[in-house]
């Protein structure tokens, strides 16, 4: 089997004004459907390799030297953003709630001090890369950037939410401004699903299993 390009869970014109139609169709069909292809390409001769992104991101060491980086890039790039279209949704909760909330309250102190600490990381990360909210193994919360397609799966963190950093995401609408892009994605986030990953984190200490895909 082959790995396939997930249907967005809302129209390519539903996350308007914030995120516009365009920028979602060339992100969606173009960027993402391309780090599929390649994906599939790459481990075209290698069956046994074909396994669940999210496993070969956790297990990078362990593949073979001569496709590690190129299974980096286009795996990563099929799970982080298969993770993004899904932590965003139109008319969503502006504020996180239960469990989650409280958890970002204990660890940050409260919401407003996590968004500026998640947009001040997303801001003065440079070049292409990813700003994501994660799950430590000790439970904690933590913010993070990582560059080009790296997974913080790869070391041993759990995602929870995430935004792309990469230009292509922004730049039809938001030109050079990266900071008014971080600043917008708030009203689109989707905090009932990152809740969900928690709390699936919290009981079974892993909470990508429903993106896995069947192989
Ligand atoms: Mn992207």
């Amino acid at each position: 089997m082959k790995y396939t390009l997930p249907a967005l869970p809302y129209a390519y014109d539903a996350l308007e004004p914030v995120i516009d139609e365009q920028t979602m169709r060339v992100h969606h069909r173009g960027h993402h459907q391309a780090y599929v292809d390649k994906l599939n390409k790459i481990l075209d001769p290698h069956p046994k390799l074909q396994l669940p992104v999210d496993d070969l991101l956790s297990r990078l060491e362990t593949l073979p030297a001569d496709i590690r980086t190129e299974v980096e890039n286009n795996a990563g790039g099929h799970a982080n953003h298969t993770l993004f279209w899904s932590v965003l949704a139109p008319g969503s909760a502006k504020e996180p709630t239960g469990e989650i909330a409280q958890a970002i309250a204990q660890d940050f102190g409260n919401f407003r001090n996590f968004r500026e600490k998640f947009e001040q990381q997303g801001t003065k990360h440079f070049s292409n890369g990813w700003v994501w909210l994660c799950a430590e193994n000790n439970g904690s919360l933590s913010v993070l950037t990582t560059k080009d397609h790296q997974s913080p799966l790869s070391r041993g963190l759990t995602p929870l939410f995430v935004m792309d950093l990469w230009e292509h995401s922004y730049y039809l609408k938001h030109q050079n401004k990266r900071p008014d892009y971080l600043a917008g994605m708030w009203s689109v986030a989707n905090w009932p699903e990152v809740g969900r990953r928690w709390e699936d984190f919290r009981q079974n200490g892993y909470s990508n299993r429903e993106w896995r895909e069947a192989i």
